[in-house]
């Protein structure tokens, strides 16, 4: 990477001023004096859209004409957080649109704020989509993300008035949404159901039963400083029958807009789940329906107006990357329209498919692996389930040619035997991708070595890492503009921005008392912003001059905010008891953010807890000043945006080999906070590159893991051996924080001194421990400021344009656009 300075803006404000008065009059219908922030963001967000027309036109000729692969990220996801200041910076217009907003009396911030956030993910899966399309638009890379449109996005999250989670209906929509460009004209049919019938020539023909009408809503990438601009293309669903008249006529309303209401059920909202698939057939449907109408829209843009395209071409043009397993059906899909619409032979078909396709798993939970019954892709897909099948029998040959162990055949089968056959999405992936990779150094190993273990015996070659990384745009430059400032005087230059290892320029400033100090008063004016945010969004009354620790995630067990929850029981006994002298204690904000998947039981309660915790520490007079914890319900990438750039210490303390990666881990590392974590995902290169000493480890490893395993591991031993951890339990169970209720949390503490399936209680004490060092160097403000400045200057691995990269040189085997 060489490092690209700030883009030229192609407007200047006076023609951005202009371009708001003319959206207001046009599209939004009122005059300057009559608009209302609302009304200037969807004007200048239409602005930014004018000025980005030529460039987006362009990069897709030039991809059309070039000979540059492209690369389709298929992704059920795409958390890609609010659009405006993004698009703003990376056209080079952030200034123009602060000067312009602010002559037509607005301030540039009620105009942001305006903009509700797309919430079109769950978490790291597709904060991850987001981010790589944001940097192959950047690194010039000729790309689309295909998604689907969900109109209702993962729920707002609120909490009732015991603190446990409360699910809304996210209609992120509610506002007129100026990015989103609807293209009716360009869009796809997608079948489903009925049968397949054997033409007289023997080829196969798929009668289906039922259809629903994909449109493209389209969404501009713009690379930062390219001069690129890709496509986001997300799908929403519609009725070819708005409703029937017959039924209507006969007043039966809602029958008469049932297919209708089927139709569009599709895209109608995101699965709240992170980790588990669920068994549900809309679910099928809609992953079918994404990737069938991309495998389609490719086709249409690669061999336009083409009725018999050469397809062997079609792994040149473009390669398919599955974003887990969720758009596997992809595989099958193209292998039907090979053989059933263009008439290739099955290997033919084959070799361009399995060309075509990689697969990225993102998980290390066996059963967060989609299985599928086979019954329901026949129902719905009778196709697809021949050719899975046919995909099945093909590859037990083939093993059967590599191996003579029986057992590992029968193991690897993608089409399980027996009366209730399952269809195993991550298995077909690797039979029917080139590359399979994970995302982290050791996911990508324990994957080889456990999960899939026995296809990477047979196809290692198949098998490689990417560790994911970040976007320094948003989550540095937008999200923390004064260490953005910092970094560019540190370094003289602004082009870290687009080479993040640049960052590495600034090591040798942590030798600087002066810089560092610099440094933590950018620490503590975030802190300040984010209390003040704090205060307004939510009424919390933060305290800028304690240590703000932060845990934002999905909530899982594995993730374990039951350690980091329990750890705070204990210390909060440990300062009211006095066992912590006033004196000993270091003041401490404890902040949590976290959604739990609706029908996760023991998650949910772990919410409440946490905020029944944060209840009766922050009312209790006795730990005032000195402990208290607040949960900002419904964790997003703009809380995100505030909070991160404002935490001094982040947690990461999942169990050793449960976490694929982690990027939040990242984000935190590049704003100077310091992390306590375990060998865990990307910790462990986290850790590798910022330096042992500045980094908090604790914890069991995953040999440590396993072995205690295999030991067999007993919590309840743990329980009893650490009496600090043994009170905290037995707070929780005496109904210190459910109003001396003793029922409410015990299912949770059964679970603990039972199960305790993510060996929570095994860790706790040197969790404990670790504080002690942790606080020690916290009460040292220079030495502390000197380490997390070096987690900053030592981060810069961890930008999503490396891993962009490292998918180009090691899977994709293409480049930017010349
Ligand atoms: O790769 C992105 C992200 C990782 O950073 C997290 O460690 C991992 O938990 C997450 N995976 C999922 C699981 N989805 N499935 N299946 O969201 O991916």
């Amino acid at each position: 990477m060489t490092g690209i300075t700030a883009p030229k803006s192609p407007v200047t404000t006076a023609e951005f001023a202009d371009g708001i008065r003319e959206q207001l009059k046009y599209a939004q219908g009122v005059t300057p004096e009559q608009a209302t922030p609302a009304d200037v963001y969807v004007a200048s967000s239409l602005v930014v859209r004018h000025y980005l027309q030529d460039a987006w036109f362009k990069t897709q000729q030039d991809m059309i004409n070039g000979s540059t692969k492209a690369v389709g990220y298929l992704s059920a996801e795409f958390l890609i957080g609010k659009q405006l200041r993004n698009a703003l910076l990376n056209a080079g217009m952030l200034d123009q649109f602060d000067e312009a907003v602010e002559s037509l009396g607005f301030k540039p911030q009620d105009v942001v704020d305006a903009e509700y956030e797309p919430a079109l993910g769950n978490g790291g899966l597709g904060r991850l989509a987001a981010c790589f399309i944001d940097s192959l638009a950047s690194l010039g890379v000729p790309a689309f993300g295909y998604g689907i449109q969900y109109k209702y996005g993962i729920f707002k999250q609120e909490f009732d008035k015991d603190g446990k989670q409360v699910e809304k209906p996210e209609y992120w929509q509610a506002n007129e949404e100026p990015w989103g460009h609807v293209d009716y004209n360009r869009s796809q049919r997608v079948n489903f159901g009925g049968k397949v019938v054997t033409r007289p020539d023997g080829s196969k023909e798929w009668q289906p039963e039922w259809s629903v009408r994909a449109v493209p809503v389209d969404y501009m990438v713009p690379g930062y400083a390219s001069g690129r601009v890709n496509t986001l293309r997300l799908w929403s669903a519609r009725s070819y029958d708005e409703f029937d008249l017959a039924t209507f006529n006969k007043s039966d309303y809602l029958n008469a807009v049932k297919p209708q209401v089927a139709a569009e059920n599709i895209s109608k909202i995101l699965y709240p789940e992170d980790s588990t698939p669920q068994g549900k057939a809309l679910r099928l449907e809609q992953q079918y329906f994404f990737v069938a109408a991309s495998i389609h829209d490719a086709i249409r843009v690669f061999y336009p107006g083409q009725d018999k395209p050469d397809l062997t071409t079609f792994p040149d043009k473009i390669c398919f990357q599955l974003n887990d397993t969720h758009p596997v059906i992809g595989i099958p899909e193209l292998m039907r329209v090979l053989i059933d619409e263009y008439g290739y032979t099955w290997d033919v078909a084959w070799d361009i498919t399995t060309r075509t396709f990689n697969y990225t798993c993102h998980t290390l939970l066996p059963e967060a692996l989609e299985v599928w019954p086979a019954e329901l892709i026949g129902e719905l897909l009778p196709r697809h389930l021949e050719i899975i099948k046919a995909i099945n029998t093909n590859f037990l040959a083939e093993l059967a040619t590599k191996t003579r162990d029986k057992a590992k055949i029968n193991r690897m089968r993608i089409v399980t035997e027996g009366d209730n056959p399952q269809v195993r999405m991550a298995f077909l992936a690797v039979a029917g991708g080139s590359h399979v990779n994970g995302v982290a150094e050791l996911h990508s190993e324990l994957l080889k070595d456990v999960t899939l273990r026995d296809f990477s015996d047979l196809y290692g070659d198949k098998f490689t890492n990417v560790t994911n990384g970040v976007t320094p745009r948003r989550f540095i430059r937008l999200a923390n503009p004064r260490l953005s400032a910092l970094i560019t005087e540190g370094l003289g230059t602004d082009k870290w921005l687009s080479d993040l290892e640049l960052l590495k320029g600034l090591e040798p400033l942590a030798k600087d008392d002066e810089f560092v100090k610099k440094f933590a008063a950018v620490k503590q004016a975030n802190k300040v912003d984010f209390a003040n945010y704090a205060k307004r969004e939510y009424g919390f009354e933060l305290d800028p001059n304690t240590m703000f620790n932060t845990m934002v995630k999905r909530l899982h067990e594995y993730k374990r905010q039951s350690l980091k929850i329990l750890a705070l029981i204990a210390r909060y006994a440990d300062i009211k008891s006095g066992r912590l002298s006033a004196d000993d204690v270091l003041p401490r904000t404890v902040i949590f953010g976290a959604k739990s998947a609706p029908g996760y039981y023991l998650a949910k309660m772990t919410i409440q807890l946490i905020n029944n915790v944060a209840r009766v520490v922050n009312n209790d007079p006795d730990v005032k000043g000195k402990l208290s914890v607040y949960f900002p319900w419904n964790y997003n990438v703009r809380l995100a945006q505030h909070l991160i750039p404002a935490t001094d210490l982040d947690e990461q303390i999942s169990q050793a080999g449960k976490e694929a990666s982690g990027t939040g881990n990242m984000k935190f590392a590049l704003n100077g906070a310091m992390t306590v974590g375990t060998l865990d995902g990307a910790n462990v290169e986290i850790r590798e590159r910022v330096g042992a000493e500045n980094f908090f480890l604790f914890g069991m490893t995953v040999d440590e893991v396993d072995k205690l395993y295999e030991e067999g591991y007993s919590p309840a031993k743990y329980y009893e051996a650490d009496p600090r951890l043994k009170a905290a339990i037995d707070m929780v169970s005496d109904g210190t924080f459910s109003n001396g209720d003793r029922n409410t949390y015990a299912p949770l503490v059964a679970d603990w001194l039972t199960k305790d399936w993510f060996m929570t209680l095994a860790d706790f004490t040197a969790y404990c421990s670790i504080q002690s060092d942790i606080e020690a160097l916290y009460r040292e403000p220079l030495e502390w400021n000197r380490k997390a400045l070096l987690n900053v200057a030592n981060s810069g691995y961890f930008s999503s344009d490396r891993s962009i990269e490292d998918y180009l040189t090691r899977i994709w085997h293409t480049g930017p656009l010349v």
